[in-house]
């Protein structure tokens, strides 16, 4: 079983390939492989292929090695080494033990078809080449082994690939399991909710095209029988600022592009439309030659969330009331105040010229009107948005009863450093700091706390807990969101500028903390006044505080109304669902800024390898196990394997689980025995068990199918 294929008949010359370290066996070799796993790395898997003319030994140093826990030396510049290599070969994925490093290579590779899912079925998770195929699969098959909840967390900067990543899993999850048609609709809804999202919340940026401005967990349900059933979608804090102002080089969300663009003749009338982006100031204020984008087809995509709309059951009505609300805010964007406008509007926006003009009796100046229309845009289009949302999970709401298991997958707006960075990306940074803390807690310090309360004897390995920044922005009465919150409901004249005085005084000191006023004459020169600095785990952040306590307002005032709409709040949520799910973990690189297919830019590569503590990481992986069990979980699975343990073991799981392992011949330096739970250090010797198990849960079958045969 170890060995997947052998000798190819009718080739030049037989050989096979070890999966992960690369090389290839001459036919000598191949003799003594096919008696067990492979004779050089004496570990892993063998895969058929074709000898080429530089001869054995050589695909190591062609392909690299797919799993770094591999790595002759843990050095970071082995590790780059190894990640560019396979990226030149386009082998964007390579492991670290379970997790994925993904480098995303801006090209369409062609990875992603029926019959690569076909393949990764069902397969021993380091059976084949690196693939985040192999990820879903596996989560799937212990979801339902296990019956527990499951969640993969991908994460990586603005553009590193994490939405395409989520997506191409849900591609899986759709093709793969088993359907019926009822279910099948299911599904569909699941995949079709893609579209429509990504139009309503994606939007161009200088980071990436298709750059997620709001943050989206989901959950795929389960029944028992491994049928997707149905989904569930939280969101995160839309950017709704984005809907009112666009930075230089950047755009609105799709959907008003597509609607313009691709919106039929009679549909543009009946809203009033002008089949012209730049007619919208909304679409085009900053730079209007902005809406016209190379990567992205407007007309096709309007086509594409049409019919996904239908999938998930919006009908006539409710889809023309949606683009309805669409036009809506184009049209308020258009409207412009001078004290004499009234002449030019139409009925409706004179009734909205009263709105936004008259407040209390008292006029407003002209920069009330625009604030007052733009906030009213802003909340138009959130409002919109969470109720698209609730809309897509009624139409993905589970109607089995039967028990469920779930598969979270949770995609999020990427770290972003811009020029001008505010709010928005003070939140969007912020979020990515909780993850990695949640992926500090559960691998790093969760693997080294649970060695040491099992006893296992270890060499602790350091690294940078990011839980000093996560405290610094949100520790309650002394975190930046406490003293914004404080200042926004601070009655008389609190200002952006108050709020950063009133941070200089309390975090003085800080490590992480940098302004003008507190800054040595160094940094003073690279900062504003009205700026603070963070030091975040990915990089310095200056954030300008022009617009902080308004917009923050924004969010108390909907805190007000509904509680689970805070962002911290709803982050502190999030993180708990996280915690109660057995996590799996991908990791996406980014690899140049410049969006082009091919280019490795390592000194980016190499700061993002740093600060998503992929080296700390691999050292714990190297030196730890890769698989753990409590011992009477672990019994109670494999004891059918042994004469002493089945069909009953009296004594303690221990002594049966010791017993055991024993029969099934494990050496002294493939486990260990922890307090509670047996340690196994690579997974083949687990897949060996695994295997044994499944012929013997064969074999127990065929025997009672013969027995009964006569009944
Ligand atoms: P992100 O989700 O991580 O950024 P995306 O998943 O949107 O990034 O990827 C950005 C772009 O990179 C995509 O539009 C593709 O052009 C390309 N790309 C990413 N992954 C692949 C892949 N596996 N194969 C081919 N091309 C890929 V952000 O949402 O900005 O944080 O907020
Ligand atoms: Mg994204």
């Amino acid at each position: 079983m170890l060995l997947k294929c052998a000798a190819v008949l009718g080739s030049p010359s037989p050989f096979a390939q070890c999966v992960v370290f690369g090389w290839c066996l001459s036919s000598r070799e191949l003799w003594a492989a096919s008696q067990g796993p492979c004779v050089l790395c004496s570990d892993h898997y063998l895969l058929s292929g074709q000898l080429d003319m530089e001869g054995a030994l050589t695909a190591r140093d062609r392909v690299g090695i797919q799993d770094f826990v591999l790595l002759d030396e843990t050095t970071e510049a082995a590790f780059l080494t190894n990640l560019k290599k396979r990226f030149s070969k386009d082998l964007i994925y390579t492991y670290v033990g379970t997790l994925i490093v993904s480098v995303n290579p801006y090209k369409e590779l062609d990875i992603y078809n029926k019959k690569q899912m076909d393949t990764y079925m069902g397969v021993n998770f380091f059976e084949l080449p690196p693939h985040i195929y192999a990820l879903a699969d596996n989560a799937y098959h212990t979801m339902l082994t296990e019956f527990n909840n499951h969640f993969i967390l991908i994460s990586g900067e603005s553009g590193a690939g994490k939405t395409e990543a989520s997506k191409k899993i849900l591609q899986y999850y759709a093709v793969s399991c088993p359907s019926t048609t009822l279910l099948n609709t299911v599904r569909d809804k699941m995949l079709m909710s893609n579209p429509v999202l990504e139009a309503f919340g994606n939007a161009k940026t200088l980071k990436n095209d298709n750059s997620s401005r709001f943050g989206k967990y989901m959950d795929i349900q389960f029944n028992s029988e491994g049928d997707a059933v149905g989904g569930h979608i939280l969101n995160y804090l839309l950017e709704k600022s984005r809907v009112v102002h666009q930075n230089h080089g950047e755009r609105n969300f799709h959907i008003f592009y597509q609607l313009v663009e691709g919106g039929a003749d009679d549909l543009l009338r009946q809203l009033g439309l002008e089949r012209d982006v730049q007619h919208y100031n909304y679409l085009t204020q900053v730079c209007g030659e902005c809406a016209i984008v190379s990567s992205i087809n407007d007309r096709n995509d309007w086509k594409t969330v049409k019919n996904a709309l239908q999938v998930i059951n919006f009908d006539e009505i409710n889809t023309n009331h949606l683009f309805g609300i669409v036009a809506s805010v184009l049209h308020l964007g258009n409207i412009q105040f001078d004290s004499d406008s009234k002449g030019h509007l139409s009925m409706f926006e004179i009734q909205l010229w009263c709105c936004l003009t008259v407040k209390v009796l008292t006029p407003f100046t002209i920069d009330h009107a625009i604030y007052a229309r733009d906030a009213l845009a802003k909340a138009i289009y959130g409002q919109t948005f969470t109720w698209l949302v609730n809309r897509i999970n009624e139409s993905m709401e589970n109607k089995d009863p039967s028990r469920k298991t779930v598969i979270g997958l949770l995609d999020i707006y990427g770290f972003e450093v811009f020029y001008v960075n505010s709010f928005e990306q003070f939140c969007i940074n912020y979020c990515n700091e909780k993850l990695q803390q949640l992926f500090i807690q559960l691998t790093l310090k969760a693997e080294q706390d649970e060695y040491e309360a099992e006893n296992i004897e270890w060499e602790p390995v350091q690294f940078f807990n990011n839980k000093i920044i996560c405290d610094l922005v949100e520790e309650k009465h002394r975190g930046i969101i406490s003293i914004l919150d404080e200042e926004c409901l601070r009655p008389g004249d609190a200002t952006d500028l108050t709020f950063l005085e009133r941070l200089e005084d309390k975090m003085g000191n800080h490590p992480h903390f940098v302004t003008h006023k507190l800054a040595d004459k160094m940094t003073r020169k690279t900062l504003e006044r009205g700026d603070f600095r963070l030091l975040h785990y990915a990089g310095e952040v200056t954030y300008c505080v022009v617009g902080f306590l308004d917009k923050n307002n924004d969010l108390l005032y909907r805190n007000i109304k509904d509680v689970a709409t805070h962002f911290k709040s709803s982050l502190l949520k999030l993180t708990e669902i996280l915690m109660a799910k057995e996590a799996w973990y991908i990791r996406c690189l980014k690899s140049n800024e410049s969006k082009q297919p091919g280019q490795f830019d390592e000194a980016l590569i190499r700061h993002q390898v740093k600060y998503l503590g992929l080296m700390e990481h691999l050292r714990v992986r190297r030196a730890g196990f890769a698989y753990r069990r409590k011992f009477d979980v672990f019994l109670k699975r494999y004891k059918p394997l042994c004469p002493a343990t089945w069909p009953h073991w009296r004594g303690e799981p221990a002594d049966g689980v010791e017993v055991l392992v024993q029969h099934l011949g494990y050496l002294p330096h493939e486990y260990k025995m922890g307090r509670t739970k047996i340690f196994i250090r690579h997974p083949r010797t687990l897949y060996a068990t695994e295997d044994a198990y499944e012929k013997c849960k064969h074999e127990l079958a065929t025997r009672l199918q013969a027995k009964y045969k006569g009944y």
